[in-house]
């Protein structure tokens, strides 16, 4: 393997085909599907290879993805693991892994960083950035191809819901000609795609419907129609009974309003800090860049930060840097 930082998609193959290591994969702090799928999907195959394997993730499995095949093998951190090499999925900054992770990994010789975030800073001893790719899921699935590693039913069922979910079911730009044959090949593997598609789609819990009632109460339009927004506080999400991580995806409702170019979505935490999430309808806005402006960062047309309390007086800073840009971008 080259010594440079930067690795090939050979490169990253070799490293599945050498002598059995100790491996741990991770990925970022709540994760969604790409996280999850591409994670599971590396393990199954480093673990077929004969590797030893660990998946290590800050916050768990969520539970809408307990249905993924090997699902039972994330965990989260408790005290260092003893490994050869760390691969950290679908993440663009080391602190994103999570504290917990960081700290478990510290002792690994080396970590390896594969992901399709814009906004990934090159952290970790080797990197391979697709930026083009629309998962990590993707990147994925050609890096187990070129590692002649066969795809069965359970690699290709977390392989379809990273690729899935990370391109909004095959709808948002990033879908290309390759990401449509990458889901025919995964599922001729036997895939029962309508029953896959009904797991991650329509099993939502009635408390996300009551979230969303809670949400709709306090929807913001602004900027004649072309910024959308809203916020969740705890005692909001304390009505509607939602759990961590009921929150996600929430924003695509406020995406999918007509005339809306930018959504955003402000979330306090119980560290009392605020989660921003930022979607673009329009290429000429940068959703990364905004989230740039407040430490945060991502792709394109989705991103966010994370900003300090309290969520009104974060809303007031987000808000005007967003119309402030929307002008600037796409002049009404
Ligand atoms: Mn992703």
């Amino acid at each position: 393997m080259s010594l440079i930082a930067s690795l090939s998609l050979a490169d990253l193959a070799a490293l599945l085909r050498g002598a059995p290591r100790r491996c741990v994969v991770t990925s970022h702090v709540r994760p969604d599907g790409d996280a999850i799928g591409s994670a599971l999907a590396l393990a199954l195959a480093l673990q077929k290879l004969g590797h030893p394997v660990v998946v290590l993730n800050e916050d768990g499995l969520p539970d809408a993805l307990r249905f993924l095949p090997g699902g039972e093998r994330v965990t989260r951190p408790s005290g260092a693991v003893d490994a050869d090499i760390v691969f950290a999925l679908d993440n663009a900054t080391q602190p994103r892994l999570g504290d917990g992770v960081n700290a478990a990994i510290a002792g690994v010789p080396m970590l390896v960083n594969v992901d399709h975030h814009l906004s990934n800073t090159r952290y970790g001893h080797h990197h391979y950035i697709d930026s083009a790719s629309p998962a990590t899921g993707q990147i994925v699935a050609e890096w187990l191809e070129a590692a002649e590693v066969p795809l069965d039913a359970a690699i290709a069922e977390n392989l379809y819901t990273a690729i899935s979910t990370d391109t909004g079911s095959f709808q948002y730009s990033n879908t290309t000609p390759a990401t449509y044959r990458w889901a025919a090949r995964l599922i001729e593997t036997g895939l029962d795609v309508g029953e896959l598609n009904r797991k991650i789609y329509q099993s939502s819990p009635l408390r996300r419907v009551k979230l969303l009632g809670e949400l709709l109460q306090v929807l913001d339009i602004s900027a004649d129609g072309r910024v959308a927004s809203w916020f969740l506080t705890a005692e909001m999400a304390g009505r509607a009974g939602a759990l961590p991580g009921d929150s996600e995806d929430m924003i695509d409702h406020i995406r999918g309003i007509d005339g809306v170019v930018v959504a955003a979505f402000f979330e306090e935490l119980p560290d009392g800090k605020v989660r921003l999430s930022v979607r673009s309808k329009d290429a000429r806005f940068d959703a990364s860049a905004l989230c740039g402006r407040f430490g945060g960062g991502g792709h394109r047309m989705a991103a966010g930060a994370r900003l300090a309390g309290p969520v009104g007086e974060a809303r007031q800073r987000v808000l005007s840097s967003i119309h402030e840009a929307l002008i600037a971008a796409i002049p009404a």
